[in-house]
C-alpha cells in the first residue's frame, strides 16, 4: 500500500514528507494505522547523527498510538480494530530476559530492531524500489506501519490517541523510572535534573508515590511553573547558584537526596546527580541518553560510601503488561498528560515540532495523520 510518511534521508537534515510503499505484515507481524505520534528528544538525537545506532534513510518516531488494520499469520494477541500503543521495548514473555523478571529489556528481536529491519531481516518500507529502514521497531512517523506482534500493547478503545501516544515513551519512561527502577518511597527527598518531557513525568511519579521534597534543576526558568503544577516543591536554576551546585543540593536536602534522576543526557550532570545523593544510601538513576562516545566519571569513594548508580530504559516497564495499566491511570485521572502536550500539528508540519523542541518552547508536540 502507499503510505504518507516523514522520511529522514540523512542526519542533520529536516524530514521530508513522502508517499512510500509499505508491504503487508508477514508472520508474527501487525499492520497498524498510526493516529498520533509524539516527537521525543530521542528522535532528534538520532536525526542529529549522535546516535551510534542511527541508520538512514529511515522513518523515525517511537511514541505513537493507533489501530490494528491487519495481522500476519500466527498473530493471536491482537486483531483488526484493536487500539494499540507501539513498543520500542518489546515484551515477548519467552526470552531469557523476559523470563528472568529482572529486566524489561526483552532481547527477542534486539539484533534486527537495531539494524532497522523486521525480524526476518528485511524492511517493509521502500521508496522507488529502495528500502527505507524502520526505527526502534516502531516508525510512528508514518500513517501506517508494520511491527512485530510483541511490539504492540493493546489498550482500551475510549483512550484518546493524541494524548495516550505519549505513554509510548515519555510518560512511561519518567513515571516508570520512579516506580519500577528507583522504587522511590513515601517521604523520600528527590532531585530531578532536567524538566523536559521526561523529567516532568519523573516529578509526577515522585508525587504519586509520596516523596516529601521534589527538587527540580533546570537552566530554563520557564519550566518552573509547569513543574510546580506536577509536584515540584523547590526549583533550582544552576546559573543562579553561587558556588558548587552539589553542595547546594546536599544542603537543601539536609544531607543529600534519597533519589536523584538525570533526565538531560549530559555526563557532567550525571556526576552531579550521583554526588548530590545521600551518603550511605542515596540512589541516582540515569535516564538521559548521552551522545556517542561520552563517558561518566566520579571518584570511586562516592560508591564505596554507599551511593548507588543505576540506569533506566523505558522506565523499566514491560510494555504489553504495564502500558495498558498506565492508560487506565490516565483515563481515571490519576496522571496528567494533557498539560504536557503543548502543541498538536499535522504530520506535514513535523519539522516545526523539532524546532519547538530545540528552542525549548514545547514539552511535547504531537503530530496527527
Ligand atoms: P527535553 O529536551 O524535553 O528536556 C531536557 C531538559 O533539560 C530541558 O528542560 C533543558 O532546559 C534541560 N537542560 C539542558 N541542559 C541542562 C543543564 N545543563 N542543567 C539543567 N537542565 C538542563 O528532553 P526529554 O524529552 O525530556 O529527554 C531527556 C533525555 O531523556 C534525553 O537524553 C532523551 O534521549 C532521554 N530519554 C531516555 C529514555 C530512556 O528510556 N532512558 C526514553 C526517552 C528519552
Ligand atoms: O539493548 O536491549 C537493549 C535495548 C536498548 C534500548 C534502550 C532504550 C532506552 C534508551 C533510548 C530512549 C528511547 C526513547
Ligand atoms: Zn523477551
Amino acid at each position: 500500500m502507499q503510505v504518507k510518511a516523514a522520511v529522514a534521508y540523512k542526519s542533520g537534515t529536516p524530514l521530508s514528507i513522502e508517499t512510500v510503499e509499505l508491504a503487508g505484515p508477514k508472520a508474527g507481524e501487525v499492520l497498524v494505522e498510526i493516529k498520533a505520534s509524539g516527537v521525543c528528544h530521542t528522535d532528534a538525537f538520532t536525526l542529529s547523527g549522535d546516535d551510534p545506532e542511527g541508520i538512514f534513510p529511515a522513518i523515525l518516531g517511537h511514541e505513537g498510538a493507533g489501530v490494528v488494520v491487519e495481522v500476519g499469520a500466527g498473530v493471536a494477541s491482537v486483531k483488526p480494530g484493536d487500539h494499540v500503543i507501539p513498543l520500542y521495548t518489546p515484551e515477548c514473555r519467552q526470552c531469557e530476559y523476559c523470563l528472568s523478571q529482572k529486566t524489561n529489556l526483552c532481547q527477542a528481536i534486539r539484533t534486527t530492531q537495531g539494524q532497522g529491519v523486521m525480524p526476518d531481516g528485511t524492511s517493509r518500507f521502500s521508496l522507488q524500489g529502495k528500502p527505507i529502514f524502520h526505527y526502534m521497531g516502531t516508525s510512528t512517523f508514518a500513517q501506517y506501519t508494520v511491527m512485530p506482534e510483541i511490539s504492540v500493547a493493546k489498550i482500551r478503545e475510549d483512550a484518546p490517541f493524541d494524548k495516550v501516544c505519549y505513554i509510548g515513551c515519555g510518560v512511561t519512561t519518567g513515571i516508570g523510572a520512579v516506580i519500577n527502577t528507583a522504587k522511590v518511597q513515601p517521604g523520600d527527598r528527590v532531585v530531578v535534573f532536567g524538566l523536559g518531557g521526561i523529567g516532568l513525568n519523573v516529578i509526577q511519579g515522585a508525587r504519586m508515590v509520596g516523596a516529601s521534597m521534589i527538587i527540580g534543576v533546570d537552566v530554563n526558568p520557564s519550566r518552573q511553573v509547569l513543574a510546580e503544577k506536577f509536584g515540584m516543591t523547590h526549583f533550582v536554576n544552576p546559573r543562579e547558584v553561587d558556588g558548587d551546585l552539589v553542595a547546594y543540593l546536599v544542603s537543601l536536602t539536609k544531607g543529600g537526596a534519597d533519589h536523584s534522576f538525570e533526565c538531560v543526557g549530559n555526563v557532567d550532570l550525571m556526576r552531579q546527580a550521583l554526588e548530590c545523593c545521600h551518603k550511605g544510601w542515596g540512589v541516582s538513576t540515569i535516564v538521559g541518553v548521552a551522545g556517542a562516545g561520552k563517558e561518566i566519571s566520579t571518584r570511586p569513594f562516592q560508591l564505596v560510601t554507599g551511593r548507588v548508580w543505576k540506569g533506566s530504559a523505558f522506565g523499566g516497564a514491560r510494555g504489553r503488561t504495564d502500558v495498558p495499566r498506565i492508560v487506565d491511570w490516565y483515563m481515571e485521572g490519576k496522571i496528567n498528560i494533557d498539560d504536557l502536550i503543548t502543541h498538536v500539528m499535522p504530520i506535514e508540519q513535523i519539522n516545526e515540532a523539532f524546532d519547538l523542541m530545540h528552542e525549548g518552547k514545547s514539552i511535547r508536540s504531537v503530530v496527527t495523520f
